[in-house]
């Protein structure tokens, strides 16, 4: 029989030694286990007589008691300890000032179309979108512009690349969502259409093939002309300043007749001639296209001419930014460079 004593001292030795948990608990097993000396010693007690088993079970007792209490401690020790450890870890310095992580904002051409919209959506007008792939139909027919048209090659139209003549378009302008909410919805109409439009365009400091347009369109009865003048000036004036004016041009679209360009005063120099390079002495900068619905166009989308009638514009959000904050550069809008964007 292992002589009890020496696997105490060895056992309460190992306890001490151990300096994790995890050791801890292989110490218990390798000396109170089921393979452990101790248990072999209770075992062996059947072989004993009387008086001597009496004094291996208080031996025996003994050094569990013994074991059982230096475990519990050194366990409390470790567990304090390795608790200790992992706080000091996870610390954190609640003084330490944040890392600054610099707002994101809309692109200035997202500002810019918002801020349009907003004008139009404060005179009662409703938001509306389309696709951006659309069908001829849609984009000209509809529109008045015929299949020989020039307009459609002017247009610089973007083509779906299929076999055969295709009706599948990248949209020129958004006037194919006005025709949509025309065909769909009764007069009065009050539709402010935002979006992104696609010309085959070569890229220069004035041209993209992709940009942005705001169109609008009134029907109802009795909408004039000078519905149209005076809803622009509110734009404008909201757009670019109280004191502006603004001035109307005959102009020719296929959609509208008659059709106007709208152009709003300087507002950069004194408008008496001077070399002004904004609006080059003129005094006046175009800003938009405009007109009244042409009958054509409302027939086309179900609508009475002989009982309605409307205006439409469309406006070139590159354009405004331009002008609104001095960008000599359309490509500026597109390529992302966080100096450009981070300015607006
Ligand atoms: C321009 C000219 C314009 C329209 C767009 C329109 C829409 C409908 C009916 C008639 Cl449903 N017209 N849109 C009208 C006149 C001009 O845009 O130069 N935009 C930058």
């Amino acid at each position: 029989m292992a002589d009890l004593a020496a696997v105490q001292e060895a056992a309460l030795a190992a306890l001490r030694e151990a300096s994790t948990v995890g050791e801890l608990d292989e110490a218990r097993v390798r000396f109170t286990g089921k393979r452990s000396e101790l248990v072999a010693a209770q075992g062996e007690m059947r072989d004993l007589s009387p008086d001597e088993r009496k004094a291996q079970g208080q031996a025996i007792n003994a050094f569990k008691r013994a074991f059982e209490e230096a475990y519990e401690t050194r366990r409390d020790a470790l567990a304090a300890a390795e608790l200790e450890d992992r706080l000091r870890g996870e610390r954190l310095d609640l003084s330490l000032p944040p890392r600054r992580v610099p707002p994101g904002r809309p692109h200035l051409l997202t500002q810019v179309l918002d801020e349009i919209v907003d004008v139009f959506v404060g005179l009662g007008y409703r938001v509306a979108e389309g696709p951006e792939v659309e069908s001829a139909t849609y984009n000209f027919d509809l529109m008045n512009i015929p299949p020989d048209h020039p307009a459609r090659q002017e247009m610089d139209t973007i083509y779906a690349d299929v076999e055969g003549p295709s009706d599948v378009v990248l949209r020129t302008h958004t006037s194919p969502v006005q025709a949509r909410v025309m065909t769909t919805t009764a007069p009065p109409i009050a539709v402010v259409v935002p979006g992104r439009v696609f010309r085959a365009d070569a890229v220069d400091a004035t041209h993209s093939p992709v940009f942005h347009q705001v169109e609008g369109l009134l029907v109802d009865e009795g909408v004039t002309m000078a519905d149209l003048r005076g809803t622009l000036l509110t734009f404008a004036r909201a757009m670019f300043g109280p004191e502006r004016q603004i001035r109307l041009r005959p102009s020719m679209f296929p959609f509208t007749e008659p059709s106007a360009e709208v152009d709003v005063s300087c507002g950069f120099c004194s408008g008496q001639g001077e070399a002004c390079r904004v609006c080059s002495g003129t005094g006046w900068i175009e800003i938009l296209g405009s007109g009244m619905v042409d009958p054509a166009v409302l027939s086309a989308c179900g609508i009475d001419p002989d009982r309605y009638s409307g205006f439409a514009f469309g406006v070139g959000a590159e354009r405004v930014a331009m002008l609104r904050h001095g960008v000599t550069d359309i490509r500026e809008f597109f390529e992302g460079d966080v100096r450009f964007l981070a300015r607006f």
